[in-house]
């Protein structure tokens, strides 16, 4: 892996200028590629905004294809039992609730005691519902254990102005404008047919894709599938006639963003790539994370609720019906909606997301505020 080594890097004399921070973010991986996917977008756009970022990680490996060429300003930290706690840094960072090391904690703690303890936040996982809102920058005073006396600061990413909003980089909107769909397809051996629809799929593997696939047919259709699951289930499903399927590798992520920038309909899956679907600005659906306690049906409609909230009433029961029967929480519609006006709906979602502050810009604030 060509990332640079864990230099000392050493938290900055106080008080400094946002962009001189060195921040310390914690990911633990849980199981697929979200909390990995997320912690790295987060780091490297810090590092493009000049900061200095120490990002440990429990199981770095999917960085090899999610990040092969690293990003400046982003030391990956192979977090393991033995891995030693230099001295925190300004901003510590602990994604999804992943509990950095005791003895890290206990050095936050003594920094309050010389005045400045780093500002610690807890980055939530993204969530339409309510309570995220109600729940957004609470401080949750740690009464006891290495951290006794620090304060870790809820921050929830969301889809309003009362939350922290939505991991964006800077450059998204110029590289969108920029972006030739064909030449990139071209230079990944993706040759659709005039007329085709290209679909992209990445999503678990209990996906009802045979009926979905089923939907799809009414129009000849290539869909391109992500490794593991999406590419597993789509060997072991029958093809209906005019619909036919290419496996992809697993692609960098600037580059998985390029793939749902240059297709008709994305098929995403868990935290990340659902996010990143969002700003292409194409129709999805959300193969959402399933829990056992069937938590996510809730979650799935709020995230509907919003989402379809501006459109024509036909055209939000479409979108609301592919989203649940694509999750096995309702009954396949007869089609899928309307190619055209479900391409204006998720355009129009695109455009409100943008006119709101976007998470990092959002979670510099905070810091600057709470040091
Ligand atoms: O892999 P996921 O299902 O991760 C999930 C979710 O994050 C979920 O919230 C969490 O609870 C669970 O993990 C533990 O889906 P997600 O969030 O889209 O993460 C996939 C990442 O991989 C994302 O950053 C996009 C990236 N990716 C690529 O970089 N290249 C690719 O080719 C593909 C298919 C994905």
């Amino acid at each position: 892996m060509s990332h640079a080594p864990s230099q000392a890097l050493s938290a900055a004399p106080s008080p400094v200028p946002a962009d001189a921070w060195l921040w310390d973010v914690f990911c633990r991986v849980i199981d697929n590629h979200g909390d990995l996917g997320v912690c790295w977008r987060l780091a490297a756009e810090l590092g493009r905004r000049g900061h200095r970022v120490r990002l440990w990680i429990d199981e770095p490996g999917a960085l090899a294809w999610m990040a092969p060429q690293g990003a400046p300003g982003v030391a990956v930290v192979p977090w393991t039992p033995a891995t030693p706690s230099p001295p925190p840094g300004d901003v510590v960072v602990e994604a999804f609730g992943c509990d950095p090391p005791g003895d890290f904690v206990a050095a936050m703690a003594a920094r309050a005691a010389a005045g400045r303890p780093p500002v610690w936040v807890n980055l939530e996982y993204l969530s339409a519902e309510g309570y995220v809102e109600r729940s957004h920058a609470l401080p949750s005073p740690q009464a006891s254990g290495p951290g006794a006396g620090l304060v870790k600061w809820f921050f929830y990413p969301g889809f309003t102005a009362r939350t922290g909003g939505l991991l964006r980089e800077a450059a998204l909107v110029a590289d969108q404008a920029r972006f030739d769909a064909p030449a990139w397809r071209a230079t990944h051996g993706i040759a659709p047919a005039p007329g085709e629809r290209v679909v992209s799929l990445f999503c678990y593997g209990h996906a009802p894709l045979a009926p979905c696939l089923a939907r799809l047919a009414g129009r000849p259709t290539l869909v391109l599938t992500a490794p593991g699951p999406a590419t597993a289930l789509a060997a072991a499903t029958h093809w209906p006639a005019g619909v036919r399927h290419q496996a992809l590798p697993w692609l960098s992520q600037p580059e998985y963003d390029h793939l749902l920038w240059s297709c008709d309909l994305n098929l995403v899956r868990g935290e990340d790539s659902f996010v990143r679907a969002q700003w292409a600005g194409r129709p999805f659906l959300w193969h959402i994370y399933a829990q056992d306690d069937g938590a996510h049906a809730t979650k799935l409609q709020a995230f509907v609720d919003r989402h379809v909230a501006g459109a024509a009433p036909g055209v939000a029961a479409g979108v609301r019906a592919a989203f649940l029967a694509w999750n096995g929480l309702g009954p396949w519609p007869a089609a899928l909606p309307d190619a055209a006006a479900w391409s204006d709906l998720a355009g129009r979602w695109r455009e409100q997301l943008l006119a709101q502050g976007e998470l990092l810009s959002q979670l510099i604030a905070f810091v600057d505020q709470k040091r």
